[in-house]
């Protein structure tokens, strides 16, 4: 033990780096650096990394020089970037570059789309360079940080030859961040948007955040809640957020704020805030200027009209296209754009709420100015373990339609689960929508080109906060990573991402990578089978929607109630969304719809999303529906106690500290993943009045305990 014990610290002074040794904050993200110990890797690196010339003079030259400097001290110690007269690195805009290299790289530069870069190795004067180069300095930017992420992998870079482009032009982290700093649906602290010190004083988080968002290619970001406040508006406020474009900038991010639609009675003094008044279209462009002014490269407005309780122009008797239209005109002549969101139901419509934001908005299909792009939720209802794709994605041909992901874990752990999130994200992109025939994937709509769309986007709403870890738990790092992967490229397999990231974030160790990434990839599946197996949905706890509350049943709105979602009675359980209950299919396309009206051929995942189906109904495997969701329960109990385990067994890889919070982190996982199963298969028990299949642990806890649990304090909410 004390020989172990001795061994291990001459190992760590005898490196004299920290990879393993010391504790970690996860402050550094995935942009660790680790010191490159294996010889024969870090030698090969160092003989293609003798030098580095830059060409061009801008803001963004002078932070990818910082990276660059920051980043090969930490991978190589000090021996990197020694003798100019060999092969080195060649940095710079084609427009910075000069001829003779700009001869070597014809082909590929003509290649070049938007934001790309290419990194290709030449041989300039007998010495082999590696160009890193793009149309703008901002993509010189991505071109590096791509460099570097290949370095952090163990990648080979000996004859490099990549060409590499955002699919999406819109790439942005909406933050539900409030003024007060509380952060709506926020699980790891409080705002990092400090607006009391701004803008005097900058946080150095604010150039952090923009590092990591700059590496995964993410170039937007909406600052404020969409339950907006409309002091952000104002003077007072504006300085503030010009503080932060102002830090971003160099990183190619743009700010967006929300927009409260009755900002010009709130702080405009109108009587009115109807689209249609002229003084009302007036005042939203003088605001629109008067930021502009400020911040001339403003991405625009994110806004959330007449959804649960927000203002919109139907309050005015207008709809959709008035309200959108307006503020479209007032950010057009600074190339500002617009993003609407789907997000609509309505207390008053009884019709099913998955049906709503498609019935309202599909119908205005080609009349919303060009500029203005609808943001619509990954699925119909909201943000669930699982849901299937939202039927307006494909159906709106002449219309913009951006995708928005939830990052941050409203319904799943909140926090404190690990759940890779791009497996679900890649599910959604990948599903086929059927709008022009087979393969009009998601994807398509994301980028674009199903309906050859000038303008595309996808924003994830961000989880993160002031935790020194950015996100709460340090694997939640991995869906930030992962929403901007997939955003710079829908099509890219979640997988890959999960393993670069690990490599990047922690060690490329296969011992360490090849576990934990089949641990992440799964877990998305698994949180689906301790809450919400075989299509439930929405039957959350009510209002901070932590933890199970299927019993939920008085709340004064019926679509706020678990039980208007899984309809469990002593016949079955499910909501009949086929051509016999609320006919929902009916929004897909023919072939999808057809899929889901037939409980045959309906996904199983999907089945109680779809179906109300008896509880003794045959599933694919022979069990019956009832068996079916009580052994699916325990085997996402189980699955968590084979990823606590997996992690337990890894501790050699890492540092202390990271080891030891998310190992805490599976014991709460744990924990609740047994809450939900007992929960709700106690609750689901009264009406199936079934036993419990073999192999499913009875509960020790009485389903009168679990219905008494309240969470008043429960972050987020
Ligand atoms: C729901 C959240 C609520 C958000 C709303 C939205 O519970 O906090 O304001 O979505 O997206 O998921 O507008």
């Amino acid at each position: 033990m004390i020989k172990t014990f001795y061994k291990t610290l001459l190992i760590c002074l005898f490196l004299s780096i920290h990879n393993i040794c010391s504790a970690n904050d996860g402050y550094k993200l995935w942009l660790q650096y680790n010191y490159i110990e294996d010889s024969d890797i870090r030698d090969n690196y160092l003989s293609h990394l003798n030098s580095v010339q830059y060409f061009g003079d801008s803001e963004t030259i002078n932070v990818i020089k910082e990276e660059i400097s920051l980043a090969m001290k930490s991978l190589f110690g000090n021996d990197y970037l020694k003798n100019i007269n060999k092969n080195g690195l060649i940095i710079g805009a084609t427009s910075n570059l000069n001829t003779k290299i700009l001869k070597k790289l014809k082909n590929e530069i003509s290649n070049i789309q938007k934001d790309g870069f290419v990194i290709k190795q030449v041989k300039i004067g007998g010495i082999k360079q590696i160009v890193i180069t793009a149309k703008t300095d901002i993509g010189v930017l991505y071109g590096t940080f791509n460099f570097l992420k290949r370095l952090q992998t163990h990648q080979s870079i000996d004859k490099i030859n990549v060409i590499d482009f955002p699919k999406v032009d819109i790439r942005m982290l909406n933050h539900w961040d409030n003024l007060d700093r509380t952060v709506e649906r926020g699980y790891s602290g409080f705002s990092i948007w400090d607006w009391h010190r701004l803008p005097n004083y900058i946080d150095t988080r604010y150039k952090d955040y923009a590092r990591a968002n700059a590496s995964i290619g993410i170039n937007g970001t909406a600052l404020t809640n969409v339950n907006s406040n409309a002091l952000i508006l104002t003077p007072h406020y504006i300085e503030k957020v010009k503080a932060i474009a102002d830090v971003f900038r160099p990183y190619g991010i743009k700010v967006y704020l929300t927009a409260r639609f009755s900002a010009p009675i709130e702080i405009g003094n109108l009587e009115t805030a109807d689209p249609l008044d002229e003084n009302v279209a007036k005042w939203w462009k003088d605001k629109t200027a008067e930021i502009y002014k400020e911040i001339p490269d403003f991405g625009g407005f994110l806004v959330k009209a007449n959804s649960e309780g927000q203002p919109g122009p139907q309050n005015y008797g207008r709809n959709h296209i008035d309200g959108a239209n307006m503020l479209a005109d007032a950010v057009k002549p600074f190339n500002g754009i617009v993003m609407w969101r789907a997000f609509v139901y309505s207390e008053h419509d009884p019709d099913d709420r998955a049906k709503q934001a498609y019935s309202e908005f599909v119908p205005y299909d080609g009349q919303f100015r060009d500029n203005v792009l609808i943001q619509v939720k990954n699925g119909a209802i909201d943000f669930q373990p699982r849901e299937p794709f939202h039927p307006m994605f494909g159906a709106m041909a002449k219309t913009n339609l951006m995708m928005e992901f939830q990052i941050t874990q409203e319904y799943m752990g909140q926090g404190t689960h690990l759940v890779y999130q791009p497996k679900l994200y890649e599910e959604v992109l990948k599903a086929d929508t059927y709008r022009e025939g087979k393969g009009s994937f998601v994807a398509k709509v994301i980028d674009g080109s199903l309906h050859n769309k000038k303008i595309t986007g996808i924003a994830g709403v961000a989880n993160i906060g002031t935790d020194i870890n950015w996100t709460g738990h340090h694997f939640l790092q991995a869906n930030w990573y992962g929403f901007g992967r997939m955003a710079w490229n829908p099509y890219l397999k979640s997988s890959d991402i999960a393993e670069e990231w690990i490599k990047m974030t922690f060690t490329n160790e296969k011992a360490f990578v090849k576990p934990v990434k089949k641990m992440m990839v799964s877990s998305r599946e698994t949180v689906v089978n301790y809450m919400t197996p075989y299509g439930l949905h929405h039957i959350m706890a009510t209002g901070h929607h932590f933890g199970p509350g299927p019993w939920v049943d008085n709340l004064s709105r019926p679509e706020w109630n678990p039980v208007y979602y899984h309809k469990a009675d002593e016949n079955g359980v499910g909501f009949n969304r086929t051509n016999t209950g609320s006919n929902a299919t009916a929004q897909y396309a023919s072939a999808v719809k057809e899929i889901y009206n037939n409980i045959e051929t309906t996904p199983e995942i999907y089945l109680l999303w779809f179906h109300h189906i008896p509880w003794d109904y045959k599933l694919k495997n022979g069990e019956t529906l009832w068996n079916g969701l009580a052994l699916k329960y325990q085997q996402g109990v189980n699955e968590v106690e084979e990823m606590k385990s997996t992690w337990n067994s890894l501790k050699k890889y890492i540092d202390p500290q990271r080891f030891k919070e998310i190992s805490m982190m599976f014991d709460v996982q744990l924990n609740d993943a047994k809450w939900w199963r007992d929960s709700c298969l106690l609750y689901f028990q009264q009406f199936s009045k079934k036993p419990l299949p073999k192999g499913v642990e009875k509960s020790k806890i009485t389903l009168e305990y679990f219905k008494s649990l309240k969470f008043p304090f429960a972050p987020g909410n």
